[in-house]
């Protein structure tokens, strides 16, 4: 009785703090003119007598952010903030992201590993928004950011364990190549299914928030997975809890042969944030320094506000979607030259020469270089043995339930009988 009358007085008092808030948001967002007119919730809005249809050519089109014009009269922004040693540091895991890329493609064609997707014209994206994070903010990326990866310090064997799926690989082979993750370097491990992520990371956010965490997640996605509806929950979420996350659209022209044409109508995936309520950037995604600068000033705000940010990199995808794709079959060889000749590593390094940190003997030295110790961490990952076939059954569940025991029993009894007929030595022998 005594409880029932608690709640009864507790609803009253949540319901009339409720009425007294909307009461305030109704009257204190006016823009009109009549002061005894009500307003709606939540939207502020002046009348009009003119009937007429608003489209994407109501709003004037986001401009887009860039540092690197051309290599010449280069006007870096007082705030940037970066020494030497990081500027060269970006060079050099470029290059790394690109030689790794070349060798792991071939391979996959060799038919040593079965699967693999590359990054090339989209290093500056990656690599500028990843050196302006620290490594306490949390990373949830698609499947096309193992530079975001590299420059975290993942090793090159670790790629390579991963894309072999041996057992030194921390998914014990159970994930397609290129679905990387390291609790360590806060990286959220890859799903292949689109836009999973991105209500995550927005749940990793508030609980930053709410731990009052001075730090921020950080959450990749390309324009084809923006179109997903989780891509319009998260947005949501984030905007209305006030989360501290950014948004990195790796706007990159294609969604395997969708073209952005076909993506969307409106002005890109930028115009969305200002309608969530988001702060919202366009960048320039070939150049880095651009891309450093405008994640920076974000991850500021985002962390000072405790609100998101919307981050629009245009880019290119210079190669194919993955090995399963050929590019050529829905464009054109001119236009994936175009984007090759003004590469963002071409502008990149063009800017680091300009400035003297940089030179063609350096450049030879480094390419060779990265490729001998790419080819290394290839030669150690190959030479690995698979994990040992009972990890099929393993990790899922603390206690394997029965009906998984009852399959692990009969794999059991089938490799007894017909462990002959497999390649069995490549295999741990034990978990
Ligand atoms: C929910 C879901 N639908 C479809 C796919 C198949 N699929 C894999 S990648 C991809 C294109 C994604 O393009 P985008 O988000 O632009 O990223 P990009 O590959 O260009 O980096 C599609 C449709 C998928 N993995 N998941």
């Amino acid at each position: 009785m005594i409880e029932r009358m608690f709640f009864k007085r507790c609803n009253r008092i949540y319901l009339k703090n409720a009425f007294n808030r909307i009461h305030q948001r109704f009257y204190s967002n006016r823009t009109d003119n009549v002061a005894s007119e009500p307003c709606f919730l939540g939207i502020q809005t002046a009348f009009t007598s003119e009937l007429k249809f608003f489209n994407e050519k109501s709003y004037d089109p986001l401009p887009t952010y860039r540092i690197l014009k051309s290599s010449k009269d280069v006007q870096l922004p007082k705030d940037l903030e970066l020494n030497e040693q990081t500027l060269l540091r970006m060079y050099r895991k470029m290059i790394t992201l690109n030689v790794m890329d070349k060798i792991l493609y071939e391979s996959q064609r060799q038919g040593r590993i079965s699967f693999y997707m590359t990054h090339t014209g989209e290093e500056a994206t990656q690599i500028g928004s990843a050196a302006a994070a620290t490594l306490e903010d949390m990373i949830y990326a698609q499947y096309r950011e193992a530079g975001v990866l590299l420059w975290r310090g993942y090793t090159l064997v670790e790629f390579m364990n991963q894309c072999y799926g041996n057992h030194r690989d921390t998914g014990k082979g159970r994930q397609m190549p290129v679905h990387y993750g390291s609790r360590k370097l806060n990286f959220v491990t890859i799903s292949s299914p689109l836009t999973t992520q991105l209500p995550q990371a927005v749940g990793t956010a508030y609980a930053f928030k709410r731990s009052g965490k001075k730090t921020c997640v950080m959450c990749y996605f390309g324009d084809g997975a923006a179109s997903e509806g989780d891509a319009h929950a998260a947005f949501n979420f984030a905007a209305t809890l006030s989360c501290p996350i950014i948004f990195i659209c790796r706007n990159n022209a294609y969604a395997i042969s969708t073209p952005t044409v076909e993506q969307f109508n409106g002005d890109g995936i930028a115009a969305r944030g200002p309608a969530y309520g988001i702060e919202t950037i366009r960048v320039d995604g070939n150049d880095i320094l651009a891309m450093y600068h405008a994640t920076k000033v974000a991850r500021n705000f985002c962390i000072d506000k405790g609100r998101p940010v919307l981050i629009e990199a245009m880019t290119y995808r210079i190669g194919h979607h993955s090995t399963s794709d050929d590019s050529t079959a829905y464009r054109s060889a001119d236009e994936i030259d175009q984007w090759n000749r003004s590469s963002p590593v071409i502008r990149y390094r063009d800017y680091l020469q300009s400035v003297g940190l940089w030179c063609e003997q350096r450049d030879q030295e480094l390419n060779k270089s990265v490729r001998s110790s790419v080819l290394l961490a290839f030669a150690e990952a190959e030479k690995e043995l698979k994990p040992c076939w009972k990890e099929l059954f393993t990790d899922v569940y603390h206690t394997m339930p029965k009906h998984l025991c009852k399959q692990m029993q009969s794999m059991e009894s089938h490799i007894a009988e017909f462990g002959k007929h497999y390649p069995l030595h490549l295999f741990k022998e034990k978990q």
